[in-house]
């Protein structure tokens, strides 16, 4: 017998708070955390029900489409298109925006997901997560077009993941801190288990994908270079260093020990056109906001990205979040390159 605060509780209270409100977010949410739910339950059964492997189609990023991104997406649309509280839909998965069908009203609120993050992991039983980020749309309820969603971060009214790993958990921002609930199996709620997360602000961890070493701008190497030289270096102290391939998993990590995670921008990215690997409108943004509000930072290396202006909905941005000092580092190695290079 559980003697939590469930999940809408929690929503339902934060919303008595806010003058006016009218019960559509506190209900959007829920609707999210049902499709969190599912999926959840997808991803645990596994095999057992046939969801691994791969779809043998790609996405519109040109990766190789797993079933389960396409099973999540799914999840995801169902779940939220017929409440009347969205306007459109937009996902990694899907190529144009998805307007929220003539059958059912339409909603003030835009909503972008990446349904199942780090889904290369699902065949190899690793964390995985979904990501959220809900907008405004602009205008009274008309059919918004793509346009619609270029807001910068600063933006998002709330934004939150689900991590599937040992335990379920769904962690949420509404720009009023950072609150982590668990998901109670046996009842089938989410219950809050971490109120006001916060990051620590210096960290001796770091995570970053160290094959493309030989591809990574100069700040960056500076940067790895001065962990990885420990207790002898310039830093004097040795670093540990985390790898997941899961982002969901690797902003969990930070958000509960501290830590930084860079996906930063590389010279195999630049040679192909790509201005990064994480996806600004639907990786980058939430979790962008989540950090800000854990009190840590979440930085391009050259700009806040909350501050992005987006120009595509499927815009790419290189990505560097954590601790507060260790990112504020990266960035001052950053402006120290080029302000040199420009001299
Ligand atoms: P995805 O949205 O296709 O799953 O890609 C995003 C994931 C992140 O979760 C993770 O940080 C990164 O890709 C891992 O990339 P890599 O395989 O290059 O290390
Ligand atoms: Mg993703």
């Amino acid at each position: 017998m559980h003697n939590g605060t469930t999940i809408t509780q929690f929503i339902i209270e934060e919303q008595r708070k806010i003058e006016g409100a009218t019960g559509d977010f506190t209900s959007l949410l829920n609707d999210i955390v049902t499709a969190c739910k599912v999926i959840s339950n997808m991803v645990n059964k596994g095999e057992l029900i046939g969801v691994l492997g791969s779809a043998g189609s790609e996405n519109v990023q040109g990766e190789t489409q797993k079933k389960l991104d396409i099973l999540t997406n799914e999840v995801f649309l169902r779940s939220n298109e017929w409440a009347g509280h969205l306007s459109a839909m937009a996902s990694e998965e899907m190529e144009e925006i998805y307007g929220i069908p003539s059958q059912y009203p339409r909603g003030k609120y835009l909503l972008t997901f990446d349904p199942l993050d780090g889904s290369s992991n699902t065949d190899v039983n690793v964390s995985v997560g979904t990501i959220f980020s809900i907008l405004r749309c602009p205008g009274e309820r008309v059919c918004p077009n793509r346009d619609a969603f270029l807001q910068p971060g600063t933006q998002q009214v709330a934004a939150g993941y689900a991590l599937y790993g040992p335990s379920t958990m769904m962690v949420l921002t509404t720009g009023n801190g950072v609150n982590g609930f668990t998901l109670d199996q046996d009842i089938g709620e989410f219950i809050l288990t971490h109120s006001s997360m916060t990051i620590p602000e210096d960290t001796r961890e770091f995570a970053i994908n160290c094959s493309n070493m030989r591809f990574w701008e100069p700040p960056v190497k500076r940067y790895v270079d001065e962990c990885l030289a420990g207790a002898e270096g310039p830093r004097g102290e040795d670093f540990n260093m985390r790898w997941i391939a899961s982002m969901v998993a690797e902003v969990h990590r930070i958000l509960t020990r501290g830590g930084i995670f860079m996906y930063p921008l590389d010279a195999k990215m630049k040679a192909r056109g790509a201005e990064g690997k994480l996806r600004l409108m639907y990786e980058a943004n939430p979790m962008g906001f989540i950090i800000e509000q854990a009190g840590g930072v979440a930085s391009t290396g050259r700009e806040r990205i909350l501050a992005v202006k987006p120009r595509d909905l499927h815009q790419r941005v290189p990505v560097i979040l954590g601790s507060r000092n260790e990112v504020e580092r990266v960035v001052a190695y950053h402006a120290e390159a080029d302000s040199e290079a420009a001299a």
